[in-house]
């Protein structure tokens, strides 16, 4: 084969994957709509795509995939470094030659009978100093479709791709066709590898074709590989919403926001506020990459153009922005498909369709015990279609970031909000975060598990190291100019298990607090935990909450406390003695605290 470009580094490396993987063709994605409109007629034709009803949701298509291709395979994703201790404890670890072997042949002629697409892109706006760019190499076009929506890719991007300093994204969905074989709705391999290789910035994906195992843009890219440069280059990469909040007065402050996968980050990214005069705008909902500008501030930027919502739960009531977000030129995978050719899942609607076709392609009901759309199904958008976009979220400069929440899903102990010390502290409040496990991973639903930063599936090194990075990240400019650091908690229950606090819209009553704490103008009262909001300077009393649940909100349970820093000690200690020492001194320090409670 001989593919050609004006990158000798980027020809050399597409024609030996050429050579490996055996594809019949090779198609370099310019990036245009025509494009994008001739795979989605193609993956019409092979049954993969249906075309959404045009007077409904124009130009949108919906897909089923494999019932066993439905989320991210953590036990099947691996960081191979040469010397494991780089990996850590929280990845799974083989060794790089090993693993090249082993992916070698599971990629020798696992394109054939297919078209090999090559697909530069940008995480982050072209030209921008925190803007890093890839090549994808896919013989899935409905992975094609995806990266247009998710990132800036095509020939635009070509002019940034300079020698070998991008990262190198090989992916297939693992089902070579022999002559004549016809390809199945949704073609994914038994055997999965979701494997990096972050000391030559490469990704070799096998075997799915579903989200983040196969837009490696996105978790692949910009937070395991992109992790591991930021620790090297002293920046942030960080699985974090950015939204802007503005007040009555006109004053705007941005937040950063790590919460777990399907913790209803998109839904606080875009949140309707329930007080007049105060506004939320989105910069992302997912990702953001911070780096310090000259004036000594972090800036951040959202590395995708897209959105990657899940659907279930998702409404005009919940979120009515990302519901206007999605009203054509989108892809839905796995919800539900009505008979008037629209879109379904559970929660979008009051009222149940009478009947339906559901995620596993099986006539459904309402009482009929299937699900009508998969829990992780999900709806693929162009960010620019949000109507909440903030005007600032493609400036190149990024947008300065005066707050960092941290949240988990919770049903205890966490109180709605409070406030870190400092930065050592909240540094600490990010290493501490645990959350009742979702969807969006295969696993067991509601354990708790501790989610570091809500980095734990996505770190792309040696955890402990990664804090070791955010302190070092505090020394780097004036305290003054760090970011405050806040815990959030929306899904604290009561005793009868019903959720304490409303959410959604109301979660502005949480981020006006934390606002005016940034500008001295809310007060606070010291606790073992942190800063809790000082009675009535977070208004609750007009909401329909019963004095003793609103008391249960703030509340710290000292026995629960105390739990809890044993089960943060258990954590710490299976990193032996890589933990810092200052996040030990941190969990010391609460725990005298406590015990004076
Ligand atoms: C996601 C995830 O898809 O975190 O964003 O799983
Ligand atoms: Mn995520």
């Amino acid at each position: 084969m001989n593919f050609s470009t004006n990158n000798a580094h980027l020809n050399q490396w597409v024609n030996q994957l050429f050579d490996l993987c055996k594809p019949d063709s090779i198609h370099l994605c310019d990036g245009s709509d025509d494009e994008y409109n001739i795979l989605a007629s193609l993956l019409v034709k092979t049954g993969t795509f249906i075309k959404l009803n045009e007077d409904k949701r124009p130009n949108s298509y919906y897909c089923q995939s494999d019932p066993t291709d439905v989320a991210r395979v953590e036990d099947r994703t691996f960081i191979c470094t040469d010397n494991p201790e780089d990996a850590g404890p929280t990845n799974n670890w083989m060794n790089p030659d090993e693993m090249k072997t082993k992916l070698t042949s599971l990629f020798n002629g696992c394109m054939k009978g297919r078209t090999m697409y090559v697909i530069p892109f940008s995480m982050g706006p072209l030209g921008s100093k925190i803007s890093y760019t890839g090549v994808q190499i896919t013989d899935s076009p409905y992975v094609v479709c995806s990266m247009k929506i998710m990132t800036r890719m095509g020939k635009e991007v070509m002019k940034f791709i300079e020698g070998s300093k991008f990262v190198k994204c090989l992916h297939s969905v693992g089902k070579p066709l022999n002559h004549g074989d016809k390809d199945a709705k949704w073609s994914c391999n038994e055997e999965k590898y979701i494997v990096h290789f972050p000391e030559e910035k490469s990704i070799w994906s096998f075997g799915s074709g579903y989200g983040g195992n196969a837009l490696l843009g996105k978790k692949c890219f910009a937070l395991r590989i992109a992790s591991y440069l930021a620790k090297k280059e002293g920046w942030l990469a960080e699985h974090m919403l950015i939204l802007a909040v503005t007040n009555p007065k006109g004053e705007k402050k941005y937040f950063a926001g790590a919460f777990p996968s399907a913790c209803g980050k998109t839904n606080l990214a875009m949140l309707t506020s329930t007080i007049p005069g105060w506004n939320v705008e989105t910069v992302g909902d997912d990702i953001a990459w911070m780096k310090f500008g000259d004036d000594g501030r972090l800036y951040a930027v959202n590395p995708e153009t897209g959105f990657f919502g899940v659907a279930p739960g998702t409404s005009i009531d919940t979120n009515p922005n990302a519901m206007l977000s999605m009203r054509q030129n989108s892809i839905f995978t796995n919800v539900a498909l009505t008979q008037g050719g629209d879109v379904w899942w559970e929660g979008m609607t009051k009222q149940e369709p009478d009947e339906l076709i559901n995620w596993l392609n099986h006539k459904w009901m309402p009482g009929v015990k299937e699900r009508a759309a998969h829990p992780n199904s999900r709806y693929t958008v162009p960010a620019k279609q949000c109507p909440v976009m903030d005007p600032e979220w493609e400036n190149p400069a990024g947008v300065p970031i005066s707050v960092i929440l941290f949240g988990g899903r919770r049903e205890k102990t966490i109180p709605l909000v409070y406030e870190a010390f400092n930065w050592q502290h909240g540094t600490f409040l990010g290493s501490i975060i645990a959350s009742e496990k979702t969807a969006a991973a295969d696993g067991e639903l509601g354990k708790l598990r501790h989610d570091p930063f809500a980095m734990l599936p996505f770190c792309g090194y040696n955890m402990a190291d990664y804090f070791n990075h955010w302190l070092s990240i505090g020394k780097l400019t004036d305290a003054k100019k760090l970011p405050k650091i806040f815990s959030v908690n929306w899904f604290r229950k009561n005793s009868e298990g019903k959720y304490l606090w409303p959410g959604f819209g109301d979660n502005i009553r949480v981020l006006k607090w934390i606002f005016e704490r940034i500008d001295d103008d809310a007060a606070a009262v010291e606790s073992p935990i942190g800063y809790l909001p000082y009675p009535k300077a977070l208004k609750v009393d007009d909401l329909d909450i019963s004095p003793q649940d609103r008391d249960e909100l703030f509340y710290i349970d000292k026995n629960e406390w105390l739990n809890e820093t044993i089960s943060i000690e258990r954590f710490y200690s299976t990193f032996g003695n890589k933990i810092p020492n200052q996040l030990i001194e941190e969990l010391g320090a609460l725990k005298n605290r406590l015990s004076i409670l």
